[in-house]
């Protein structure tokens, strides 16, 4: 029961500032104690360090921060890989959701057939072709299946970091176009607000983890943004989507992840404490991890 958080304060991925200073917020909002007082060994390893470019140097307007992105991930990659190799289990902080990339790279030098759970408002599968707004933070899924930028992609070593077919993705309500396309084209599993509506979340994550189960999955990898969650819940967010998982249905699915005994690292993203309300986002965040390492009502 060890457990290693790494902090990212990254921008680079997005476009609006101040989610840099996600990693401080959630630490603010006393993440370690949590986890302490559930009986884990906690070490902080404090923060990637993030490098800033040379703007005038930017010409790429499909791939923003192209530059920065790379070196913050590639320093992440290898980061987490250390964290893996000596038995902690890597908690990383973002920063924007880019950081995926490089949380993904580590994780793959140990596992090979690594599940993965894609909390969020958004599918996160553009490439620099179907990409609307440049943002690399809209693109971390599909870089991990080896689609993209061929820089972004060969991150630690040239292969996929994860299969297609172990992905599901949950809260899903603004997808692209292109996004869509691969979804349909690569098997992508997804449960929309939809889905989780008509279903419940009880079901949707009985059918996620059995689903992995079946797939004979050697690690499982949660990667939760926080606009996966309704507004009201989780202000602090670059691109809040109406309409999401409530405070209740977010914590369910964290608990029976843990539960399931299946989940070897997680990362959350996306705090913006300059768009949050008191650490409103940050606190939610650090209540989740929380229910995800085995905090219970009684
Ligand atoms: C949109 C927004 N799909 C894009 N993506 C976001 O820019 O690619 N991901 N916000 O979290
Ligand atoms: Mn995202
Ligand atoms: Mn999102
Ligand atoms: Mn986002």
């Amino acid at each position: 029961k060890k457990i290693s958080i790494v902090g990212v304060p990254c921008d680079y991925g997005q476009q609006r500032r101040g989610v840099d200073m996600g990693p401080s917020a959630i630490r603010y909002a006393g993440l370690q104690q949590r986890l302490t007082n559930l009986g884990y060994e906690v070490e902080d390893e404090g923060n990637i360090q993030v490098i800033e470019g040379d703007a005038a140097a930017q010409k790429d307007e499909k791939l923003l921060n192209l530059e920065e992105v790379i070196k913050v991930n590639t320093a992440l990659a290898e980061k987490v890989f250390n964290v893996v190799k000596k038995d902690y289990i890597p908690l990383v902080l973002g920063g924007d959701h880019s950081i995926a990339i490089g949380t993904l790279a580590g994780l793959s030098m140990k596992y090979k057939n690594q599940g993965v759970i894609w909390f969020d408002a958004h599918a996160d599968l553009n490439t620099p072709e179907t990409t609307p707004s440049g943002n690399i933070h809209g693109m971390p899924l599909a870089t991990s299946i080896g689609l993209g930028h061929q820089r972004l992609t060969s991150i630690l070593h040239a292969e996929p970091k994860i299969k297609a077919e172990n992905i599901v993705i949950i809260g899903g309500r603004s997808i692209d176009e292109g996004e869509r396309e691969l979804i349909k084209t690569r098997g992508i599993k997804i449960y929309t607000m939809h889905e989780i509506d008509r279903l419940g979340m009880t079901y949707v994550m009985e059918e996620t983890l059995k689903y992995f189960k079946q797939l004979q999955i050697d690690g499982l990898h949660l990667s939760l943004d926080l606009d996966a969650l309704d507004p009201l819940y989780t202000p602090g967010v670059g691109t809040p989507v109406a309409g999401g998982i409530t405070y209740r249905e977010s914590h369910l699915a964290m608990e029976m992840i843990q539960e399931s005994g299946l989940m070897t690292s997680a990362e959350f993203v996306e705090v913006n404490p300059i768009l949050d309300e008191r650490n409103k986002t940050a606190d939610v965040a650090v209540a989740l991890i929380g229910s995800l390492f085995g905090e219970t009502l009684v």
